[in-house]
């Protein structure tokens, strides 16, 4: 990707905040343009501040900046699009949209669509969800996803537009604060354990469900994008694995480095999304045509976990929010 302008939308967000440090970091600065509706919290780099929902500005920055690649990140995530439904489906499908109609119209030349195991919904197989299989989510963001999917699928067949995507489990990781989803207990939990705080975890202890470290959805993320193009034989969202693990098993891994940790569970709303996902993905797929391959199971991620936020400043300003 090194002979075009790289635009990352929702550049300030969980993933897109680690995914910009990662692409700046091989790109330069200046080669990749960080775009999000809100300035960076921790001022990393300089924000082009862009409503996504609107066409002309998204227009305007991609011709003006000959962009030929799209990281497209800004979206409501679960917890809160259920709370939004409509401003869910406006800022996840006109924004979506809004890009594939600018990357079609201004020749772009890659496009990625991050999904999401969302997709999935009570007619997949719960043990295993297949990369090709029934997609009937019963949430607004898993609704945005399929229809997203299938809105990139239909711009390549239609116009040959490069769109590529995954879909994301729950992303963990000590770089960013996650922001609305149902899987961000799994990163809330460490701060408390750090802070020697008890947590009141909002899933049952036996939810199982399948997550990733941020190392790898960031790396598996470039990966897909930078594939060459023969390579790629799934066109809606790639199934992607690392791991599955329940509340009560993470809680058990924190406990080797903070024995006292004391979890009680309150399930909230956010119960009910959980429990409409499968509980592991098969991502033969991904490991066949492109290689795909996880690093990081659950020791891994809570030993680095541990080792990153026991230093990280950010504990701290998670304990005064
Ligand atoms: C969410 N973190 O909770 C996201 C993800 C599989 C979950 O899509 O909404």
């Amino acid at each position: 990707m090194e002979d075009a302008k790289i635009l990352v939308t929702g550049a300030n967000g969980q993933i897109g905040t680690v995914l910009t440090k990662a692409l700046k970091a091989t790109y330069g600065d200046t080669h990749v343009i960080a775009t999000d509706i809100r300035p960076a919290t921790q001022g990393m780099w300089k924000t082009h501040i862009l409503d996504v929902t609107q066409r002309s500005a998204l227009e305007e920055v991609v011709h003006r900046e000959k962009v030929g690649y799209i990281f497209h990140l800004a979206a409501l995530l679960s917890a809160t699009a259920e709370q939004k439904p409509q401003q869910a489906w406006e800022v996840n499908m006109s924004g979506w949209t809004n890009v594939l109609e600018v990357a079609h119209a201004q020749g772009v030349r890659r496009v990625f669509f991050p999904s999401s195991i969302a997709v999935f919904g009570p007619h997949t197989h719960r043990q295993l969800a297949p990369q090709f299989g029934p997609l009937t989510p019963t949430t607004i963001y898993g609704v945005t996803k399929v229809a997203g999917e299938l809105l990139g699928q239909y711009y390549w067949h239609k116009y040959g537009l490069d769109v590529r995507s995954l879909r994301y489990p729950g992303i963990v990781g000590y770089q960013s604060l996650p922001g609305g989803g149902t899987t961000d207990y799994a990163i809330d939990i460490f701060y408390k354990a750090l802070q020697g705080q008890p947590y009141t975890c909002f899933l049952n202890p036996d939810t199982r469900l399948p997550m990733m470290y941020m190392d790898d959805a960031i790396r598996a993320t470039i990966e897909l994008m930078k594939a060459p193009v023969s390579k790629i034989r799934v066109r809606i969202g790639y199934n992607i694995a690392a791991m599955s693990f329940t509340p009560a098993q993470l809680a058990e891994a924190i406990r080797t480095y903070i024995p006292d940790l004391q979890v009680t569970y309150r399930p909230d709303f956010r119960q009910e999304i959980a429990a409409s996902w499968p509980e592991q993905i098969d991502d033969t797929h991904a490991r066949n045509d492109w290689e795909w391959q996880s690093h990081f199971d659950l020791d891994a991620m809570t030993q680095d976990m541990i080792t990153h936020l026991k230093d990280n400043a950010m504990a701290l300003s998670q304990s005064q929010q």
